[in-house]
């Protein structure tokens, strides 16, 4: 559904923000929510910029508990900056309603509740869905590194869960099994490749959570969604500023998170590119993000961690596919789409990615045990 623009100047207008509206426009990004960026001038004539985004509800069900999570991760960073007497990485902040709400609450025309927040914009800053060079590679994973490494100590009992079982693999697994069998929009016997190509490689999928449950990795704070677009990078420098997009912000696994980001940021293509010779595992970015990640995360990391870095990428991947392959049959209800097969083309694309990433492994397992060893002995 289009929205207008007058309401969603409307909507906008509950927040505190002392200011006049000059500009509003619809934002292109993000598989789930819907995004706007406004510029406003202040009443002190400074122009600033602010984040509008609609959240999804049928992905997050509990809007109020996610804002909570948010509030508080984004408190504790802006207190650890502050405390560091760091300039150089802004914080996301949320942008309470004019009566001090997190979220605004409007009706739509079935009398829905729909919920919209603001944030602060990063100034000056860009963000790259596919990394315009090594560096934004390579300061993707160092920002996903100081994410996870400002969130180390925080206490795990203030984190409510967003989306339930979200790196869940063998029940995202077990759901797509199910759902092959139900075929509600009768798409599967059209995607039998796809189907065989998951049960072909369907030990990825217990990888991590046999480590979780076998207590041979800790539970951490972690990103959860950690795409090359979800770092606001320094327009000018090339330096990441800030890690955005923290819904997902949950209990969860280091490897999600690394593997993640090797996955969207190493990529040769664009997670929807249809000319599949262009979709594989690029080594160079491969080795810049586990540097930058590294960089940062080494001193903390345990054994079995660092061991399974590697194979997280393949689980990941392996993962999303499933998630797109599994909408796609259920009739393309979670992820946004463009166009009618869209996530088809997103799931043979991650399927050719890990087809890849499963030849490179070994190279990748060496590459980084040497990685963290020389920065674990440097820092002794
Ligand atoms: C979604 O909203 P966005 O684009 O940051 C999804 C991620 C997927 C990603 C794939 C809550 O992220 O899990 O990896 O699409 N987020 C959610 O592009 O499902
Ligand atoms: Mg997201």
């Amino acid at each position: 559904m289009v929205m207008k623009v007058e309401e969603i100047i409307e909507i906008i207008s509950q927040f505190d923000i002392d200011g006049i509206l000059l500009d509003i426009c619809c934002k292109n990004n993000g598989n789930i929510n819907k995004t706007y960026l406004a510029t406003y001038k202040m009443s002190d004539g400074e122009v600033k910029k602010f984040i509008f985004q609609k959240i999804n509800t049928t992905v997050f069900k509990e809007p109020y508990k996610l804002m909570k999570n948010i509030e508080n991760i984004t408190a504790w960073i802006e207190k650890k900056t502050k405390f560091n007497d760091d300039h150089k990485h802004p914080c996301l902040k949320v942008i309470p309603t004019k009566n001090k709400k997190s979220l605004a609450v409007v009706l739509d025309e079935n009398g829905e509740k729909q919920y919209y927040r603001a944030y602060n914009c990063i100034e000056n800053s860009v963000s790259y869905d596919v990394p315009k060079d090594k560096k934004v590679v390579y300061n993707t994973g160092k920002a996903f590194g100081y994410f996870q490494r400002m969130l180390i100590d925080y206490p795990i009992t203030n984190l409510e869960e967003t989306i339930a079982d979200f790196h869940n693999t063998p029940k995202r697994y077990s759901n797509f099994l199910k759902d092959v069998e139900l075929d509600v929009c009768d798409r599967a016997y059209d995607v039998a490749d796809e189907v065989v190509f998951v049960l072909k490689n369907s030990s990825y999928s217990s990888i991590i959570t046999n480590l979780i449950n076998n207590g041979r990795i800790p539970i951490r704070v972690t990103h959860n969604d950690t795409k090359v677009n979800n770092v606001m990078m320094d327009e000018q420098t090339g330096d990441y500023l800030t890690v955005i997009d923290l819904d997902t912000v949950m209990l969860g696994s280091s490897l999600y998170d690394y593997g993640d980001g090797i996955r969207s940021a190493a990529s040769n293509a664009k997670e929807d590119e249809t000319d599949l010779d262009k979709v594989f595992l690029n080594l160079e970015l491969f080795e810049q993000y586990t540097e930058g990640y590294l960089s940062e995360m080494a001193l903390y990391l345990q054994e079995d961690e660092v061991c399974h870095m590697g194979e997280a990428i393949a689980v990941i991947t392996f993962e999303l596919g499933i998630r797109f392959l599994n909408d796609y049959i259920n009739g393309d209800t979670y992820f946004k789409t463009n166009y009618d097969k869209h996530n088809l083309i997103r799931a043979r694309n991650q399927f050719k990615l890990l087809s890849d990433i499963k030849s490179k492994l070994a190279y990748m397992d060496e590459y980084i045990l040497n990685s963290y060893k020389q920065k674990v002995k440097i820092r002794q």
